[in-house]
């Protein structure tokens, strides 16, 4: 557990280092988000990171094109199941596969393996709506609330956004809402106090009011980001929904119009389970995005396109590994170009 946090913040050898915080007039880090090296990283680091889905995938797809000598309803037979299996589900497995007949029809297409690239086309196509750019300076400070269930990656999440909003020169506060956890609420602070993010936390009290503590020294302070980090059991748990609303409504007393955002933090390991946790979150609290981590550790990434198709919250980052750089904004290309990647 936690294990971002408990990395030295040197470079251990195992990646790039992580990027210091930086002042407001040294100019951005070597692979900073948005610098040239940072754009050619980017496609290398996606396609390691998913391998294992492009393995159950990707490769299956393009392999099983290969291996029909004509375009039939076997062939669609086949797809379907593999896009099944790789936890697409079936409303969006019945999109692709119409759009691919579409697509064949229309451009009269005969051979099997020109169906990849019309496949990737639907897909991308199915994916674009999901991107989503994240503006953090319509408001001060602008408050980021992070839901989840436990372990799917918030806190560490939240170490990788701060640092990458430091790097952009914006200065963040964390709040340590996660009360139910005093080990994750003392690494937190570890951190912080490392990494010189401030953190606000209590001793017990509720989730609530340390949010509320955390939002009121980001105005006094005049801190741009907030970035708060909350419990998660089960979203089954009703208990969980009613307080993570009392959560959401305490910050818009604290300051109104905020949260300014709120995402769920989701294991793209949970495949279909994943996209009921997207239903039961965005209900109950009207999501403006989503984080999908862990997609390095998965062969499950197609649940990205069922939430495409049945509950489309945008995705705001993806994670890709347990490294700083390792969290990525969400480019439907450049995701199905990894893919489909040759290894
Ligand atoms: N491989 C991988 N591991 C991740 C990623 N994001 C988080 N983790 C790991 O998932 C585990 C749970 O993360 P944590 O942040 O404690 O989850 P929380 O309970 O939601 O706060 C930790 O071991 C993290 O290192 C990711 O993108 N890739
Ligand atoms: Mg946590």
């Amino acid at each position: 557990m936690l294990n971002f946090f408990k990395r030295p913040k040197a470079n251990d050898g195992d990646g790039p280092a992580a990027p210091e915080p930086q002042a407001a007039s040294t100019p951005a880090a070597p692979g900073a988000p948005g610098t040239e090296s940072a754009r050619r990283g980017i496609g290398a680091r996606l396609k390691a990171g998913l391998a294992r889905t492009r393995a159950q995938f990707g490769h299956r797809i393009a392999g099983l094109f290969r291996a029909h000598a004509k375009i039939d309803e076997d062939l669609y037979d086949e797809l379907e199941s593999l896009l099944l299996s790789a936890d697409v589900g079936l409303p969006a497995t019945n999109f692709l596969l119409e759009s691919l007949r579409q697509q064949v029809a229309r451009s009269a297409l005969r051979e099997p393996d020109r169906l990849e690239s019309a496949l990737r086309e639907s897909l991308t196509g199915l994916l674009a709506p999901l991107e989503r750019p994240v503006e953090t300076g319509s408001a001060h400070p602008y408050v980021i609330m992070m839901v989840g269930v436990n372990g799917s990656g918030k806190t560490t999440t939240i170490g990788k956004l701060a640092k990458r909003f430091q790097t952009s020169h914006q200065s963040v506060l964390l709040a340590a809402g996660d009360t139910f956890r005093a080990a994750a609420r003392e690494q937190l602070k570890v951190w912080g106090e490392r990494n010189n993010v401030a953190v606000i936390a209590q001793e017990g009290g509720d989730s609530a009011a340390v949010i509320f503590d955390a939002i009121n020294a980001a105005k006094a302070r005049g801190t741009d980001v907030v970035l708060a980090d909350t419990a998660g059991r089960l979203p089954t748990q009703l208990h969980l929904m009613e307080e993570l609303k009392k959560v959401k409504r305490v910050i818009g007393k604290a300051l109104p119009g905020a949260p300014h955002e709120v995402w769920l933090v989701l294991d793209a390991g949970t495949g279909q389970n994943g996209l009921a946790q997207v239903k039961a979150f965005d209900d109950a609290l009207s999501l403006t995005g989503l984080v999908i981590t862990k997609l390095d550790g998965t062969a499950k990434g197609g649940v990205i396109a069922g939430i495409a198709r049945e509950r489309p919250v945008p995705i705001a980052f993806i994670g890709v590994g347990e490294q700083i750089d390792d969290l990525r904004p969400f480019a439907a290309q450049d995701f199905v170009e990894a893919l489909f990647a040759d290894d």
